[in-house]
């Protein structure tokens, strides 16, 4: 089959789901001449098996809110693949979840996970509830519903969610609590738990630190650092808060934050209290980060505006899909920006993705840059394993390593020449292989 008949057949089963189809494109536009030099891949008919989730379920949500009346939400669990590991993912509640955008982010967690060098395999799952103007115990209802019918679903040796957007500490704590109830075992079935009950130490950190790590490997190669860079960050929320601590940690001047209202332009840095103001503003249910220019006068609120349009050397979106387009991309290039590192999971369109490559701008995609958080959801795996806490330092290092390892990978299988390495072919190269003999390996099933 032609890569285009390939294309053309995975988009007319998948009708009307636009992420899932965009995220397959990019994978099987940088892998397909690997995937057609290899006759053992093809013979097993691989990259077939591989868009289609080995399983997927969806299920009633009910649940009961302050004012005694009933309202129903969608649940999913998409178990994509489970060839070099149980189904490891998050889970997402936010208004705009559906099965399109959980198939794609469960889709980049199979390569994602792959590259983390630890066994797992990838899942996402979640739902289209929206916690805004929900009562604590109206959150705690609705997770105890949603686990009453997951928890059938996953184990610690079969499938292990974690949190995503609208999905923290909070969620994560009610989630657990109805397993335990329900099951009556306590294990490992969740990551991301309270430290005082099997999490692990630096779990929330991780996915921003591991993206500045990243980052900070590619500015490397190109024998540069963070030291005396503005760094434009989006989103406001569990990613967007590891970066931007990172970021200072290594000498680096964070001048943006954003939020669905707009953004913030901080000529002064993003630092200090300004970095626990903005856990304040997330944790304050309002999705608005204005209220930032008001506590910090030295800083301007851009209303409905992205933070792309600021001069920057380094962009970090941590926000959402699709959050970086065409536009945004030309303008970061225009204003001299020299690296992009995902902390989000596809923020930027395909059209944007290939500006970058044109310009040979550094740019890496979330499935690289933004694994730390999943990697260390696989070190709290191992400690709930083995009965340990480890370390803060143990783990730091470990994460940094592993960041470290995976920058190995694509620049094994992305260098260009001894400048440029195609770090979205390389990611997705050296993750498909991984995956690919796994599967052969294991047979037709
Ligand atoms: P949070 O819920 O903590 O924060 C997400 C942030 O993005 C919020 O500020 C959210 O606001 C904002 N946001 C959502 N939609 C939009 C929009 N359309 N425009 C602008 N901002 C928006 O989630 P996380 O920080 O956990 O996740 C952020 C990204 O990182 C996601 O893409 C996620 O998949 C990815 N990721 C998360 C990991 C983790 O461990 N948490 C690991 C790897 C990747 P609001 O919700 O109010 O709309
Ligand atoms: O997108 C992601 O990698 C996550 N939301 C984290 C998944 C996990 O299992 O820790």
């Amino acid at each position: 089959m032609t890569k285009r008949a390939f294309l053309e057949k995975v988009a007319a089963k998948n009708p009307n789901q636009p992420e899932f189809l965009q995220a397959v494109n990019e994978v099987v536009e940088s892998i397909w001449d690997v995937y057609e030099a290899n006759p053992i891949f093809q013979d097993a008919n691989i990259l077939e098996r591989l868009v289609e989730p080995e399983r997927v379920i969806l299920f009633r949500v009910p649940w009961v809110n302050d004012a005694g009346e009933i309202e129903v939400n969608r649940g999913f669990r998409v178990e994509f693949n489970s060839a070099i590991g149980p189904y490891k993912g998050g889970l997402r509640f936010h208004s705009s979840v559906n099965l399109s955008i959980l198939k794609f982010l469960g889709f980049e967690q199979i390569f994602k996970n792959a590259l983390t060098t630890l066994p797992m395999g990838g899942g996402k799952g979640g739902s289209d509830f929206n916690f805004r103007g929900c009562s604590d115990g109206e959150i705690m209802r609705f997770c105890q519903s949603f686990m009453t019918e997951l928890q059938r679903h996953i184990g610690f040796r079969t499938d292990i969610p974690a949190g995503d957007i609208g999905v923290g500490a909070r969620e994560i704590g009610y989630l657990f609590g109805q397993y335990k109830r329900i099951r009556n075992e306590f294990t490992g079935v969740l990551t991301g738990k309270g430290l005082n009950w099997g999490g692990s130490v630096i779990r929330p950190e991780a996915t921003g630190y591991g993206t500045v790590y990243f980052a900070n490997e590619m500015l490397k190669h190109v024998e540069d650092g963070f030291e005396g860079k503005r760094i434009a960050i989006s989103g406001f929320g569990n990613v967007a808060w590891g970066a931007a601590i990172k970021v200072n940690e290594l000498g680096g001047k964070v001048v943006t934050l954003s939020g669905p209202d707009g953004y913030i332009y901080d000529p002064d840095g993003i630092r200090d209290e300004k970095i626990n103001y903005m856990l304040m503003l997330r944790s304050s249910n309002n999705d608005i980060v204005a209220p930032y220019a008001k506590e910090f006068p030295n800083a301007t609120f851009y209303p409905g505006k992205r933070p792309w349009e600021v001069p920057c050397d380094v962009a970090l979106p941590c926000a959402t899909q699709n959050e970086l387009d065409k536009k945004d991309a030309e303008m970061l290039i225009k204003n001299n920006c020299k690296c992009v590192a995902e902390g989000a999971n596809m923020p930027s369109t395909s059209e944007a993705v290939t500006v970058f490559g044109k310009a040979k701008l550094l740019y890496a995609p979330g499935k690289a840059a933004n694994a730390g958080g999943v990697a260390t959801s696989g070190l709290e795996m191992t400690q709930n394993y083995m009965g340990l806490a480890w370390t803060r330092e143990h783990i730091d290092k470990e994460l940094h390593q592993i960041m470290i390892r995976i920058h190995e990978q694509c620049v094994e299988y992305g260098r260009i020449d001894d400048k440029y390495v195609d770090y979205q072919r390389g990611a997705n190269v050296a993750g498909f292989l991984k995956i690919a003999n796994a599967m052969v390996d294991q047979g037709v099933v």
